[in-house]
C-alpha cells in the first residue's frame, strides 16, 4: 500500500515538503546544527559547494571537505523540527518516491550534530567539547513512536526515582549513541555523559524568570544523578530526539556540544564563536581522517 500523499508531502519539484530536497542533493554524512547561520560556518571550510536550498529554518548545503561529500543542515531549535527533519531525510534515502512506498534495503546514515549547549557540572569548563554518551528524553516527542526497542529502563526508573519526576509530565527515555560513531569522534579533548533534551529553553530547562516551575529544584537533582558513573553533564533541545529517530531508523548518530556555559557555576562563555569554530573544525577533521 503506498503512503497517502496527505501523510508524505512532496512539493510540485518532487522534493520533500519542509526541507526542500532530493535524494540527489544530499549525503549519507549529514551535520546537524541548530542555527541556520551555523551552516556556512561549516562550509566555509569545504574545498567546494555542489548544492544550496533554504526553506524556514531548514538550510542545507552539500559539498565536499578533503574529498568527502557532506551535507549541512539546520534543523532549527527543539526536538519537533528533529521530528520534521529525520523523517524527511529518512525519506529521501528509504522510500520510492515515486511510488511512495518503504524500500525493502536500509541505507544508514551518518548524523553528527553540532550543537552548542549548557554543561550541568563544574567540572565541564565553559569551552569544552562534549559528546554524548545518552541522550535522556525530558520532552515526550519520541513517545509517539514505538520505543521499547531502543530505550534503557534501568536509567530512567532510576533518574525518576532520583528526581521525583512529575506524572504529569512526560515519561524520560534513555537512548544510547551510535556505538561506531562515538569510537570515531571521541578523543582526549571530549568529556562523554549523558545529555539532558528539553522540550522548551526556559521552563523545561528551570531557568526562572517572572514564572513559578513546577520543580524548582529539578536542576540540582540532575546534577548529582548518577548511575554506575554515569551522570547528566548537558542540557540542550535535541540530541535525545536525533538519537531515538536515528536508532529506530536504522542511522547512526552522535551529539557534540559546544559547552557555551555552566549553569553549575553561572556564567556564559566570552567568546562562544571561537568555541563553536573549533568544534566545527574538530568534527571535520574527524569526518575526514
Ligand atoms: C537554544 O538556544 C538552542 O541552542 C542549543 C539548544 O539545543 C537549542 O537548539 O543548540 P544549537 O545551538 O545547536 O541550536
Amino acid at each position: 500500500m503506498p503512503i497517502k500523499d496527505s501523510e508524505l508531502i512532496l512539493n510540485p519539484d518532487g522534493s520533500v515538503y519542509h526541507l526542500n530536497l532530493k535524494s540527489e542533493n544530499v549525503s549519507n554524512t549529514i551535520i546537524f546544527v541548530g542555527d541556520q547561520d551555523r551552516v556556512e560556518k561549516v562550509t566555509k571550510h569545504f574545498e567546494s559547494i555542489e548544492f544550496s536550498i533554504q526553506k524556514r529554518e531548514f538550510k542545507t548545503q552539500t559539498g565536499h571537505y578533503k574529498g568527502k561529500r557532506i551535507t549541512v543542515i539546520s534543523t532549527g531549535i527543539g526536538p519537533d523540527n528533529i521530528d520534521i527533519v529525520l523523517n524527511e531525510l529518512d525519506a529521501l534515502f528509504n522510500i520510492d518516491l515515486t511510488t511512495k512506498t518503504p524500500k525493502q534495503l536500509i541505507t544508514s546514515l551518518n548524523i553528527i550534530r553540532v550543537g552548542t549547549s549548557g554543561s550541568l557540572q563544574k567540572d565541564i569548563p565553559i569551552d569544552s567539547f562534549l559528546l554524548s554518551s545518552f541522550g535522556l528524553d525530558l520532552n515526550g516527542m519520541l513517545h509517539a513512536y514505538q520505543i521499547n526497542t531502543i530505550n534503557n529502563p534501568d536509567i530512567e526508573d532510576a533518574f525518576i526515582k532520583q528526581t521525583n519526576w512529575s506524572e504529569n509530565k512526560a515519561k524520560p527515555i534513555v537512548i544510547k549513541n551510535s556505538d561506531l560513531l562515538e569510537k570515531q569522534f571521541e578523543s582526549d579533548k571530549t568529556h562523554k555523559g549523558l545529555t539532558a533534551t528539553a522540550g522548551g529553553f526556559y521552563g523545561p530547562q528551570g531557568r526562572i524568570l517572572r514564572l513559578p516551575i513546577q520543580d524548582s529544584n529539578l536542576n540540582n537533582k540532575m546534577d548529582d544523578f548518577n548511575f554506575k558513573g554515569i551522570r547528566i553533564t548537558n542540557l540542550e533541545m535535541e540530541t535525545s530526539a536525533i538519537y531515538g529517530l536515528a536508532k529506530l531508523m536504522g542511522h547512526h548518530a552522535i551529539s557534540l556540544n559546544a559547552i557555551i556555559a555552566n549553569r553549575a557555576s553561572g556564567t556564559f562563555s566570552k567568546n562562544p564563536t571561537e568555541v563553536i569554530e573549533n568544534l566545527i573544525k574538530y568534527t571535520l577533521d574527524k569526518i575526514a581522517n
